[in-house]
């Protein structure tokens, strides 16, 4: 049967995902829309059939046909609208962060525990990057040995205008904080950052770019370039330095062009297109597993352990030290 979802947010990846689930996956349609915004609800739910518009989450999750819920409103909406699935027993995709914060992460993840089952897969969308899963597979085969190092590169053409330098931790260097504990099957044990003069491209007050450095319970070190107007498209690399060897990702692929005495290649300018493919992988693979009743991909731990991550960053952003990073222990529903 065709799974029914409501669409939680249809700001900019709402709306994306609400394209997605019409016209690129199969097995899905999207069967009700719901923005604070009536206008913006309606406007998006009107171009598809059967699907309604509402103001509030749970209206749009008591729809008829409703079986899933795809959460992509803002990160400090996300904890009442997955608790509103809990009580209604419907699996969700919710964009990151799971929370902003870890107290939230931490009522989310006792909410589940409650129920007795996984019901939330948590979007972080590079787990489903070819290039990514390439790369997770090669460490996990460990034909390069241990890994020792990440190094990280990650930049936006430019920030919005709302984004605030706690941000570069909460809603950018995030992605690093899930692939590193991703890539190398450990938690990540302290975070310091080092805040160079801010580019005078940056707007004012936005500490950026910044350097993050992990390091992990196996004893890696990660350091992560996050440069959020770096003005020339969106860059997201990383290259691993193993015992035996490297693995690098990003940066490579594309179109190559030569002409006017120049060899290049585009850049994307943002990460709906870089990740692309892997937003469509990540939903198509999310309704797969949930209309066979399972849950995969990151979980609510996973979305737990990075808001516990970057809370550590910001107080590293904050006051120059190195902070420690304290996790509750580990549920046996997340083994
Ligand atoms: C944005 O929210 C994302 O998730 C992007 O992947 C990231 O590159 C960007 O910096 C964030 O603001």
């Amino acid at each position: 049967m065709t799974l029914g979802i409501a669409v939680i947010g249809t700001g900019r990846m709402g709306a994306d995902h609400v394209r997605r689930i019409d016209s690129v996956i199969s097995g899905a349609r999207v069967a009700a829309v719901a923005d604070l915004d009536a206008e913006r609800a309606k406007a998006v739910a009107s171009g598809i059939e059967r699907c309604s518009a509402h103001t509030d989450p749970a209206a749009a999750m008591a729809a008829p046909g409703v079986g899933a819920v795809l959460i992509a409103s803002s990160g400090p909406a996300h904890e009442a609208a997955l608790l509103e699935a809990f009580a209604r027993g419907l699996p969700v995709l919710c964009e990151k962060p799971l929370t902003p914060d870890p107290a939230g992460a931490l009522r989310v993840l006792e909410a589940e525990q409650r129920l007795g089952r996984r019901l939330v897969q948590v979007g972080f969308m590079r787990r489903y990057d070819a290039e990514y899963q390439e790369l997770q597979r090669t460490l996990e085969h460990g034909e390069l040995g241990r890994p020792l190092m990440l190094h990280c590169r990650h930049r936006n053409a430019a920030s919005p205008s709302f984004f605030t330098t706690e941000m570069l931790i909460r809603d950018s260097v995030v992605h690093e904080v899930d692939a590193t504990r991703w890539l190398l099957g450990q938690e990540i044990t302290a975070v310091q950052v080092l805040r160079p003069r801010p580019s005078s491209h940056a707007p004012q007050g936005l500490g950026d770019p910044q350097l993050v450095l992990f390091e992990t319970s196996g004893g890696a070190v990660v350091d992560v370039e996050i440069f959020v107007n770096c003005g020339f498209g969106y860059e997201v690399r990383c290259e691993a330095v193993c015992e035996r060897g490297t693995a690098s990702i990003g940066g490579s692929g594309g179109l190559r062009t030569r002409s006017a005495g120049r060899a290049g290649r585009d850049i994307p300018q943002d990460f709906t297109i870089r990740f692309a493919d892997a937003y469509d992988r990540e939903v198509q693979a999310w309704v797969d597993a949930t209309r066979q009743g399972r849950v995969e991909g990151a979980s609510t731990w996973d979305g737990y352990a990075a808001a516990v991550v970057c809370e550590a960053g910001v107080r590293a952003q904050e006051t120059g030290e190195r902070v420690r990073v304290q996790l509750a222990e580990r549920p046996a529903l997340y083994a």
